[in-house]
């Protein structure tokens, strides 16, 4: 299933299928899409309520609303509609307690999330290398050849740059920002599992080198809120639509 930027949507039921999953975030819902930072609260389009889908694409196709986005996800609160995943933490962290109240923590925060950001499109970019709105059976060749620069040089990059921001993290290595949880540390929990389910063999043998990244995951899973939407119906199970996707192929 595929969003365009224009909003039509283009429904396959082929397997690996071009992906899109997406969100409407609406105010009292927030909390829950707040709960984790990235793929997991992009509902696939089949699961939204047939009214919320209805909702986004007229919303999106509106010429009136005067900062429109450009894609999903996209936050309404209040008169406010934001944008971006990286933007849309920017504005709720603050008000979840999810980043500490000084500029420069809010900063480097958004600074880490952007950095994930980039580190998302990376992964995305191993399946579809040349273009989201083809099938994956058809630029097989480059998403190996794609995928085998991002297990070998690409991955451990991201994988040493976080261990790093862990370990020079003056307030100590248990999260990224400060001295306790915020939407980064949620960010990268989501990152290891996503790349878990992708690159199972890959990661077997990374994670070795990374134990302060693997104890920030576990740390993060067993928050009481995160557990529990963890073993909620909110949390949708990686899949074959998604960002994270698992072709053996493509895992090492
Ligand atoms: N950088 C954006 C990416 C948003 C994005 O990829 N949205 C997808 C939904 S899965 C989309 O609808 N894209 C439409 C397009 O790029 O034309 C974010 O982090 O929110």
């Amino acid at each position: 299933m595929l969003i365009s930027s224009t909003g039509t949507i283009k429904v396959s039921s082929a397997q690996g299928n071009p992906i899109c999953a997406t969100s409407y975030i609406t105010g009292p819902r927030y909390r829950a899409a707040a709960s984790l930072s990235g793929s997991p609260w992009r509902t696939p389009v089949g699961r939204l309520p047939k009214r919320g889908m209805t909702a986004m694409m007229r919303f999106l196709e509106s010429r009136s609303v005067e900062h429109p986005p450009f894609a999903p996800p996209f936050l309404k609160a209040g008169r406010l509609v934001i944008a971006q995943t990286a933007n849309i933490l920017l504005f709720l962290a603050p008000r979840l307690g999810l980043v500490p109240k000084n500029e420069a923590s809010r900063l480097w925060a958004h600074q880490l999330q952007l950095t994930i950001a980039d580190w998302v499109v990376e992964v995305h970019d191993t399946h579809h290398p040349i273009a989201g709105g083809l099938y994956y059976e058809e630029q097989k060749r480059e998403a190996k050849r794609r995928a085998t620069d991002f297990r070998t040089e690409r991955l451990p990059k991201f994988l040493d740059y976080f261990d790093q921001v862990l370990k020079r993290n003056p307030k100590g290595s248990d999260y990224l920002v400060g001295k306790t949880v915020s939407y980064a540390d949620l960010s990268m929990f989501q990152m290891i599992a996503g790349l878990r389910y992708a690159f199972p063999r890959t990661m077997a043998r990374l994670e070795t080198r990374y134990p302060r990244l693997v104890a920030l995951h576990d740390r993060v899973s067993v928050r009481r809120r995160i557990a529990a939407y963890l073993s909620s119906e909110r949390r949708l199970p990686f899949n074959q639509q998604g960002i994270f996707r698992h072709y053996p192929e493509l895992d090492g």
